[in-house]
Parts: structure tokens; sequence; C-alpha cells
């Protein structure tokens, strides 16, 4: 097995949405033991610690319809910069959240070290609201919008370029919970998607292998960066998410999941968001999360 430089970035944020404590993730997973659940595999791990996160007032900017746009736009800035300087150095970034919007900040940091890079997106939401189309204003139900170059400039720009991934080289995995703007724009960009409909129907193996080989062989991308929010998986495995849905892909499931991505080398760098430790039962799901890290890298049943 390769052995990896892990970097483990940790982004204390919960501007993206409206439910405290999910700024608490990171730490919440370090607890569950992520670095020794790493290094136990024979990677090596830096903990690359926490990027800063101002205070926000909670508001919705009535010219913009987005919560806490500054604060977001700025703590996505700075984690762009740290995960292209981890990226750039050649470890895997491994980002820890925090909800969902940081990723804006992630893939703007790790795009630029590829040309035609592949993110598979591992939720119950699409994340693709905008402006105009959030039922809520709020960022964390945005960021694969704007990382397609969807949306507000402000968040669409980040790092100063845009787009950080052409939509079709994007698959969405577990989803259950999409608004009518959205599915609108998965029609219009060609997104590939395999909601809960096509888990159950085909199953995971599937679902797993048929996504593997889009983005290698029909997209040809060169790296793969796997966004995964928790609450794709079932609330009764995750119930430490702050926007449950039932109806989720199963812990299996997930693990089986994970095992194939690595199987196939496809993936170069990872985040796991929206584990929020005071809606979780005795940190379960900093747990899975914990555990599904090490499928991911490498940890085998037998
Ligand atoms: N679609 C809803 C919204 O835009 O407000 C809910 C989004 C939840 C997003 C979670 C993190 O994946
Ligand atoms: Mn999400
Ligand atoms: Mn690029
Ligand atoms: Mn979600």
């Amino acid at each position: 097995m390769n052995k990896l430089n892990v970097s483990i970035i940790g982004v204390p944020m919960d501007h993206g949405q409206m439910r405290r404590g999910v700024d608490m993730g990171p730490s919440a997973i370090r607890y569950a033991g992520v670095v020794d659940r790493i290094e136990n595999l024979g990677h090596e791990v830096k903990d690359e610690g926490d990027i800063q996160i101002r205070k926000a007032d909670g508001k919705v900017d009535e010219n913009t319809n987005l919560r806490n746009m500054d604060v977001i736009t700025e703590a996505t800035e700075a984690l762009g910069e740290t995960v292209s300087g981890v990226a750039k150095s050649g470890n895997f970034p491994l980002v820890l959240g925090g909800d969902h919007s940081i990723a804006i900040g992630t893939l703007a940091g790790i795009s630029e070290h590829y040309e035609n890079l592949g993110v598979i997106w591992y939720d119950a939401h699409a994340d693709m609201n905008t402006s105009e189309t959030s039922p809520s204003g709020n960022i964390h139900g945005m960021p694969l919008a704007a990382s397609f170059g969807h949306g507000h400039e402000k968040l669409t720009n980040i790092r100063g370029y845009s787009p950080k991934v052409k939509p079709e080289n994007i698959v969405i995995i577990g989803a259950r919970s999409v608004d009518p703007g959205e599915r609108e724009l998965i029609k219009e960009r060609g997104i590939k998607v395999f909601s809960m409909h096509e888990i159950d129907k085909l199953g995971m193996d599937h679902v797993m292998q048929e996504s593997i080989r889009y983005l290698r062989e029909e997209r040809k991308t060169d790296g793969v960066h796997l966004s995964l929010d928790l609450d794709g998986i079932d609330p009764m495995y995750t119930p430490g998410v702050g926007t449950p849905v039932p109806g989720g892909i199963s812990y299996r499931e997930s693990h089986l999941a994970m095992e194939m991505l690595f199987d196939a080398g496809l993936i170069t760098s990872a985040e796991f968001v929206e584990v929020n430790p005071i809606l979780d039962e005795k940190n379960r799901t900093a747990d899975v999360a914990v555990a599904l890290i090490g499928s991911l890298l490498g940890e085998k049943l037998v």
C-alpha cells in the first residue's frame, strides 16, 4: 500500500447555517481518534491545526440573500490558501468541518493543482442553491454550485478564479432532499446523480463502480476530491448533523463506498463535514466519520 503524508486541517465553521455546535466538529473528530486511526494504517499524519473563524452576526444580507457572506468568504480564502500549500507540498489534504460552506475554500485550494479535477459529493442534499434559489440564505446549501461557477461572485471567485470544477466532472451520491432550483440545474448542467433511488435499485457496488469508471475513463480526471457530508448517511447512524434526512445511505454501504474508492486509488483529497457534537449522541457521528476515513485510507476488515 502506498504510504501517504496526510495533512489534517480543521475548520470550526458554523456560519453557513443556523444551528450552533458544528464549529466543534473538528474537535469531536480529533477526540474520536482520527490521527491514531490514520497512523495505524502506516501513513504519516501532520495536524495543521484549525483555520481561524471570526464571529458573525447571523444576518441575511438584504441585497445578496446570503447569511454571513463576509465571514465565510474570508474563512474560505484562508482555508484555500492552507489547502493549496498542503497540496503543493504533495501531502494529502484531509479537511474536517465545520458546515459544508467550507467546501468552497477546500476546492479553491485544491483545483489550482489539477487541470481536470473530479468531485464526489456524498450528501443527502445537492448543495446547489444560489442567492436566487436558496430557501434559507444558508451558504452551506450552495457550495457545489459556487464551485462550478454558479452563484454570487463573492462565492464563485474565491482565490481569484472560477470555476473550480466542471459540472460534468461531478458525481453526487446519496441525494434525497433536492430543491426545485437545484433539480433544474442538475438537468441543465448534466450533473451525474446517484440518488437514494439508484442506490436502492442498483446497489452501492454498482453505483461506486460506475462513479469510478465515469470519473476515470469517461471524464479522464487527473484528481478526485471527496466531499463527504455526514448527513448523506442515514440519521440512525449519524444523528449529530444539523439537517438530517431519513432514508439515507447505510453504515455498511458507506464503508463499501470508501473501500472501493481506496481500492481504485481514485481520491486525492477529502473533507468530512457537518459533524455537530451538540446534536450528537455520545460522539457517534464523529466515530462514524473516523471509521469512514479509515476505510478511505486503506483499512480492511480482514
Ligand atoms: N437545500 C436546503 C437549503 O439550501 O437551505 C438545505 C441545505 C442543507 C445543506 C446541507 C449541508 O448539506
Ligand atoms: Mn452538504
Ligand atoms: Mn483546476
Ligand atoms: Mn447535506
